[in-house]
């Protein structure tokens, strides 16, 4: 962000907050808190200056950015002292799980690369960068009795970039990559995890709170505690329907510690603003039978609530329908307990509103029935919730198997939260789709746009609070078990080239033109690229919302 976009808000920042009966130093401070508190509304004056003649633009105020992730672009996985996490550890020991036996040891190589990853932002005209820091850089063993001087520097490096560029940092603290050394305790299924997670959070916002005003606690609760403890993700536990819940237990409490830490010592002192980033892709009735209807609701709650409804909702703790099933379950199947373990009152006390915003990641949809299974010896997730999940065969298909592209289930997500948690504020820290290697990527324009008109309905007809969109992802990067093979970049990598060559694709040139403008092009014509359009089919008309 420019200076101008802080001068921007002043105006907005001090109406009604009592600026006149304080004295000058203090109204400094005040305008700094309040500014950072208020900073997800703010925006590039620039921004201003070209939406007139459009129809689709977002309001003044509205921030575009981009996402990565530390595991999945730093590479330098062992130099300078940096700690081995689960994923080196997962990659390393089992290739045979990830595709083609691929690793993220050198990735993007963007530990070394901090002024031309930069720079590329810079030129998009972008307002915000989301990455992640990872851990065991920070914290080898994962204790703070040990810090690497050489982590801090990085981050450093990098946030003071990013400041120099007028471009405002994001920071998730946790996106999957767990010092191994606490996972050989147990990792997220450990209760004491959330201890460790503090005393990390600590180190973070001692370090960098000066830096960093916007914050998220967790990357995506739901994958990694389900995909990695319950499943086949690092660190494989494959072991659903129990470390599945005993993770997202830690991982709620240990999200309500540090949000708690962060309020009551770090925010008068640095302003700024704490959030969660969740996963929700919709999940849509099959039919309009009330089975089909009630599993959807169901699916719903399983998938965001069991992480939103103890942080978001007005009565806290887990989603009754949740309670409900997994205890009966865990009855039926003889466990002298439920699975799904209790939160003491003074911990669905804490949790509740333990948020500034939400950070909301959506890709796709998917149709849900009532489910017929049997329930089994085995328990599991997906056995507790008793669904049928799919998608249509006739939604436009992308490299990914689980992501089709369905543009109206965004604007349903959003008034799901809106409705079942009082419309909070919320940033969209990702959205994004992978299609094969090459730069003539007319499918990812045509998903993106589609998708942010889904979300302008979502806003300007439905009221639904969302203050900015986030793309995932700035580059290709390394898809987890999926390795290289899938490509969200905005930039395309090169990885045959040594030195891992970042070239635009025209969808980079398409995320420019709307973060500059503010608004969607009217025509995919409006900017030039020699390239042919004709091909480029609308997925943005099926009017399926209300
Ligand atoms: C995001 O998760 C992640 O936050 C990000 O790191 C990642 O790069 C991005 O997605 C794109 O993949 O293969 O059928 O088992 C999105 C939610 C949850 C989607 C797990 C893929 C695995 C489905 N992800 N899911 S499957």
């Amino acid at each position: 962000m420019t200076m101008a976009s802080y001068l921007l808000c002043i105006p907005v920042s001090c109406a009604g907050a009592g600026c006149r009966d304080i004295d000058m130093s203090r109204i400094i401070h005040l305008f700094c808190v309040v500014i950072y508190l208020d900073l997800l509304y703010c925006v590039n004056a620039s921004v201003l200056d070209n939406v007139l003649d459009s129809k689709v633009c977002f309001k003044n105020g509205f921030l575009f950015g981009v996402a990565t992730a530390s595991y999945q672009i730093e590479g330098a996985w062992n130099v300078s002292g940096k700690g081995e996490s689960i994923w080196d550890r997962y990659t390393h020991e089992h290739p045979e799980r990830v595709f083609d036996h691929q690793n993220a040891d050198t990735a993007d190589a963007s530990y070394y690369k901090v002024k031309e990853d930069v720079r590329v932002m810079k030129e998009m005209g972008i307002s915000l960068y989301r990455f992640s820091v990872s851990w065991p850089r920070i914290l080898p063993n994962g204790m703070s009795n040990e810090i690497n001087e050489d982590g801090l520097r990085y981050y450093h490096e990098l946030l003071d970039e990013l400041k120099l560029n007028g471009i405002t940092p994001v920071v998730t603290m946790y996106h999957w990559d767990l010092p191994q050394s606490l996972q050989d305790l147990g990792g997220w299924t450990n209760p004491i995890m959330a201890d460790y997670f503090v005393d990390y959070a600590r180190v973070l916002l001692e370090n960098f709170g000066e830096k960093v005003k916007i914050w998220l606690t967790f990357n995506e609760p739901l994958s990694f505690c389900h995909d990695g403890y319950g499943g086949d993700d690092a660190p494989g536990g494959r072991s659903s329907g129990f470390e599945d819940y005993l993770c997202g237990h830690t991982v709620l409490r240990a999200h309500a510690l540090v949000y708690r830490l962060f309020d009551n010592e770090f925010r008068r002192k640095n302003g700024g603003v704490m959030g969660i980033t969740l996963c929700f892709s919709w999940m849509e009735a099959a039919t309009t039978s009330a089975e089909d209807q009630a599993a959807a609701e169901t699916a719903r709650q399983f998938n965001l609530g069991w992480f939103a409804h103890p942080i978001f909702s007005e009565s806290g703790d887990y989603p009754p329908i949740m309670r409900k099933l997994v205890d009966a379950n865990s009855k039926r199947q003889g466990f002298p307990r439920s699975r799904l373990p209790y939160f003491t009152p003074q911990e669905v006390k804490m949790l509740k509103g333990s948020y500034d915003f939400l950070g909301l990641n959506h890709y796709t949809t998917y149709l849900i029935k009532q489910g017929s299974r049997k329930l089994k010896a085995t328990p599991s997730f997906l056995d507790d919730m008793n669904v049928k999940v799919f998608q249509r065969d006739d939604w436009p298909k992308t490299n990914s198997t689980w992501l089709k592209v369905v543009p109206w289930g965004f604007r349903k997500s959003l008034n799901w939260v809106r409705l079942n948690y009082n419309n909070p504020k919320t940033l969209i820290t990702e959205n994004g789709v992978a299609f094969e290697a090459g730069l003539r990527d007319i499918r990812r324009i045509n998903y993106i746009d589609s998708y942010l008109r889904s979300l302008h309905d979502a806003m300007f007809k439905d009221g639904c609070f969302v203050v900015g969109y986030i793309y995932w992802s700035l580059l290709d990067n390394f898809e987890w078990m999926r390795g290289f093979s899938e490509r969200f970049g905005l930039y395309e990598v090169d990885y045959k080239s040594p030195n891992l060559t970042r070239t635009p694709r025209l969808s980079a040139k398409y995320f420019t033109n709307v973060a500059k403008t503010g608004c969607l092009p009217n025509s995919y014509a409006d900017y030039t690229y020699n390239s042919d359009y004709s091909s480029m089919q609308s997925y943005g008309d099926q009017d399926q919302c209300v």
